[in-house]
């Protein structure tokens, strides 16, 4: 049952209203039922975003700023419900960054956790912690919070990733600090997969004592996550809403990746249909693979690789796959876990 209707108004209760405004209050009574729902009611809409035409519009930001002068050259997805707010979701943001041959997004660092998908082209980098990642197509990559960061193409193609940051949750609690190194690009002090051997072989130091709560990994290369679906599948089992699905984690707890954002990759082979599935975490898809169809919250969405689209929190997700499809996304499901808020509902509903 809903919670109480709001009551009526009268010329008394109006007086009553605008005096208390005047001494910063307000009435629970009447945004009681607005404010506490008995089910999500977000202004999130679901969209999808074509990879060609962004592409295209990337590629003309290309010619009116540098990566430099920019300092990221970023179209963000503006969800249509939440225009002006530079957010994808309630919680999270996703942009689209473009760094063209030879270019270099300077080093910064901020208390915001990004994660980079990488959609088009290969060979660019991006430097972490003193390390330098290759990031090829499909690679999953982190930067955790308060950690150096810049980036660099010194292939001969323009590379295009999507970033994923949680950029609202900070703004929520207004906790964002950010500061600029001053230098283009940071010291490089390991070699080049120095974290994925160290932390990303099923091994770690034999002393190693955990630093802070995003993994210590920071490319999750897309070529292993594949051969590791491809082998999995052989199994034949299907989970009915998800097809294959798997988290990427942090290998020293086994919790998520990064601490606010949970990161998912899932394989739905050929003439797959999930079961309809809801879940208190709205989230970004990114094709990898495949094409099919995306029905959320009874709208239907066509998708190819490279196109991302978002559902928003409790919409019920129905997914088609008219090809072996291979989906990457990510949600705040780990920010709500810990907070014990997360719910899910699977099956019509
Ligand atoms: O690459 O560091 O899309 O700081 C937004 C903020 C990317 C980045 C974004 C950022 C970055």
């Amino acid at each position: 049952m809903s919670l109480t209707e709001k009551p009526q108004s009268s010329p008394e209760r109006e007086a009553y209203y605008e005096k208390i405004a005047r001494q910063d209050f307000s009435a629970l009574w009447n945004v009681l039922s607005d404010i506490i729902t008995p089910t999500p009611r977000s202004a999130c809409q679901p969209h999808l975003w074509e990879f060609g035409p962004a592409k295209q519009l990337l590629m003309e930001a290309g010619e009116l700023i540098t990566a430099k002068e920019a300092e990221r050259r970023v179209l963000i997805l503006e969800n249509p419900g939440l225009r002006g707010q530079s957010r994808i979701t309630t919680s999270l943001y996703a942009g689209l960054q473009l760094v063209m041959p030879g270019e270099v997004a300077p080093a910064h660092r901020h208390s915001q956790s990004a994660l980079r998908f990488v959609m088009d082209g290969g060979g660019a980098c991006t430097a972490v912690n003193g390390e330098r990642t290759l990031m090829q197509e499909g690679d999953f990559v982190i930067t955790p919070p308060w950690t150096w960061h810049d980036h660099g193409n010194e292939s001969d193609t323009p590379m295009i990733w999507m970033d994923g940051l949680d950029i609202p949750m900070l703004s929520l609690f207004d906790a964002s600090f950010a500061e600029g190194l001053g230098e283009d690009t940071q010291a490089i002090t390991k070699p080049t997969g120095d974290s994925l051997a160290r932390y990303g072989a099923n091994m770690l130091p034999v002393d190693y004592e955990k630093k802070g709560l995003a993994s210590p990994i920071f490319n999750y290369p897309y070529a292993r996550t594949r051969e590791a679906l491809e082998t999995m599948r052989q199994r034949d089992e299907w989970d009915p809403c998800h097809g294959l699905k798997m988290r990427y984690i942090n290998p020293v707890d086994g919790g998520s990746a990064m601490p606010t954002i949970a990161p998912f990759v899932q394989l739905l082979p050929k003439g797959f249909k999930t079961a309809g599935y809801r879940s208190t975490d709205a989230t970004v898809f990114s094709v990898v693979e495949g094409t099919g169809r995306t029905s959320i919250g009874g709208k239907t969405f066509e998708w190819k690789p490279k196109d991302i689209f978002v559902v928003p929190s409790w919409q019920e997700v129905v997914h088609e796959a008219d090809a072996d499809a291979v989906l990457f996304s990510y949600s705040d499901r780990v920010a709500q876990q810990k907070l014990g808020i997360w719910r899910e509902a699977r099956g019509d509903h």
